[in-house]
Order: structure tokens, then sequence, then C-alpha cells
């Protein structure tokens, strides 16, 4: 059988970051760092399921170490993967309340990276699809000492680079750097992201939607009758939709990327700016999304122009194909309602 050409992901970032005039190819360590990260992580959540079967029961592991949960496992790889390589002035992560400062016996940077080390962590222990979600930034603040808050705290459409990673049927990475949406599957006998997905495009209307119908009785009015409106029977826009929620944001999203349709976290009655973190979860999705041709928002505004105020700041988010998110952004506002035939 003829080999068919294939290409790295580290390959890939080189070539990328040669059609900028003037890189010097930090940017490019840096991703591989991250590369090397997911792929222990990976590892670590392939090995999930044996933990009891081989007795690493309890909080210690055989060798006496501590048993780390996957997600601080992640954090803790994440870490100590990236604070090393001289790129990175700060980090912030959604594990942890304040910012991660590069250790003084490294270099400092011009980077920023925010990261989710392990979305979807109620699947965890059950074999679900979860994932890494990143963002990278310039830094802003003046200097080469350690990156301060102000860093960190950038709207979404600053980021340089954006990605995530989803350990499921097989551990994928997808990556943009502002010039098209790319993903790599992991081949794990060689241990490399090899290019699956090249230029990835959301189609500009699906026929999924993804909510925790759940919430329903708290919602705002306008969403219920969106919800009604994507379950009504219509031939020319393609109604109803079909329902599938994951419960992962990463896994919902990159399932919706593909296949096309719309993801929502809104606001509810309990929870009056959603659930979802705009640094570490809205904003990588949302630039990715748009780089992919769709469409992300809180149900006003373009989740790339929100000024963040803190780090761990939550928003709505409504984010997928282009026709989905307006057309929701519609009934959100009120502009829209349920026709009546
Ligand atoms: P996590 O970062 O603690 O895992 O929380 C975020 C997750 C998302 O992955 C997912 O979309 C959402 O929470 C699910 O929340 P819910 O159970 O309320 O539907
Ligand atoms: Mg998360």
């Amino acid at each position: 059988m003829p080999i068919k050409r294939f290409m790295t992901l580290e390959r890939h970032i080189i070539e990328n970051e040669r059609k900028y005039p003037g890189a010097t190819g930090e940017l490019s360590n840096l991703l591989s760092d991250l590369a090397l990260a997911a792929k222990i992580v990976s590892l670590e959540v392939n090995k999930a399921g044996l933990v009891d079967i081989l007795g690493f029961t309890g909080d210690k592991n055989i060798h006496g170490e501590e048993v780390k949960k996957l997600d601080m496992f992640a954090h803790d790889t994440l870490i100590k993967a990236m604070d090393h390589g001289g790129h990175l002035c700060v980090m912030a992560s959604e594990e942890e309340e304040g910012l991660i400062h590069i250790p003084p016996q490294h270099k400092i940077g011009k980077y920023v990276m925010l990261f989710d080390p392990l979305d979807g962590s109620s699947n965890i222990d059950v074999n679900v699809s979860i994932g890494t979600i990143f963002s990278i930034y310039r830094r802003k603040t003046k200097g080469e000492g350690q990156g301060k808050l102000e860093d960190c705290l950038q709207k979404g459409s600053e980021q340089i680079v954006a990605g995530y990673v989803v350990y499921g049927s097989s551990t994928i990475l997808v990556y943009t750097t502002g010039n098209g949406v790319y993903g790599f599957t992991l081949d794990p006998s060689v241990g490399e992201f090899i290019l699956s997905h090249d230029n990835i495009k959301i189609p500009t209307k699906g026929k999924i939607y993804s909510v925790n119908e759940g919430n329903y009785l708290y919602w705002e009015d306008g969403l219920k009758k969106y919800i009604k409106y994507l379950q009504q029977h219509d031939k020319e826009t393609c109604r109803p939709y079909t329902g599938r929620y994951i419960g992962s944001l990463v896994a919902d999203f990159h399932r919706n990327l593909i296949y096309g349709g719309i993801f929502m976290y809104p606001r509810d009655n309990r929870n009056p700016n959603g659930k979802l973190r705009l640094m570490y979860e809205c904003n990588p999705l949302s630039y990715i999304v748009e780089q992919a041709g769709g469409k992300a928002s809180d149900g006003h505004t373009r989740i790339l122009d929100i000024q963040p105020k803190e780090l761990h700041q939550r928003v709505p988010l409504f984010i997928g194909s282009q026709h989905d998110v307006r057309i929701a952004e519609e009934f959100v506002q009120g502009q829209r309602d349920l026709e009546t035939k």
C-alpha cells in the first residue's frame, strides 16, 4: 500500500511560523512543550480505569507517593512542561485561584498562557471524553520580570494561539494561530500528533443543539422559546434539531465544530453569568470557532470583545454555526418569537 504524505504537529507549527517574517521560533517551541504535556496527560487519562484494578486505591500509590486526582495531575503536568521553556512570563489555570509565576531560576519570556487542565471533570470516572483547553497571549506589561494580572486579563481578541485536546476514542489536538483551524490525531504507536483535520470549517448551519435541559425551569423566556423553536417541525429549516449533550464542553464543542450546530451554557435564575469561565473555556473556543467560520456570543456581545475583570469570571456562552448562534441571539434578545401556524 502506498504511504501517504503526513504532517506532524511539530512540522506544521514550524512551517506556519515561517510564514511570518521576523518570527523567532519561540512560539513553535512553546507549542511543542504544550504538545508534550498533552501526550503525558493523554497517557494518564487512558490508564485511569486501571487505577483500582492495579491496586492504586486510597491516597498513596505503590511507591508510597500521593495519588493525584486526574485534574490536579493535568494541572501540574502543564505547569511542569511549560514553566522552564523561557517563553512564558505568567500562567493561570482554572484549578488555581491566583497567578502561576515562573520559578525564579528560569528565564522569563514574552508570552502568557491560560488553561483549563482537564475540562469535563464530572466525566473523568466514567470513561467519557474530557479535554484540555489553552490560550496564549503576548505579555502587555513592559519589562522582563514576572507577568502580572494585567497580562492575563486581555480580551479574547488579543489571543495569538488557542487550542484544545480531547481525550476521547482517540486523542486529538486542535489549534489556531489566527490562520485557520487544524486538528492532529495522536498516533500512540509513534507518539506523534499527525494532521488529520486540515483547515477545519464549521458548517454555516447545523442540526444539533447542545444544552443542559435540566435547567429549563430556571431559564429566561427567550431561551425557552428558542429551544421550543429548535424542537418544532419545519422542513425548510431542517427542524426539529437533534439534541446532543455530553457534559464535557471540549467534547460537545469538538463534535459541533465538525458537524455544525450550537452549544449553549446560558445564564439562568440561579447563575446570572452561566457556568463557564471566560478566560479558560469561552475565549479559546470562541477564537477557534471564529477561525473556523463560526460565531460565539454571550447572547448579546461577541465573546472575544468582552473586557475581562477577573481571572475566574463566568459568562453565558452560545457558540457554533453562524446561522444557529444568530437565531439564538434573536430569541434571547426578544427580537424573535415562536411562529404560530
Ligand atoms: P469543569 O471545568 O469543572 O469540568 O466544568 C465545566 C463543564 C463543561 O465541560 C461542561 O460543558 C459543563 O461543565 C457541564 O455542566 P453541567 O453539568 O451543569 O451541564
Ligand atoms: Mg472546564
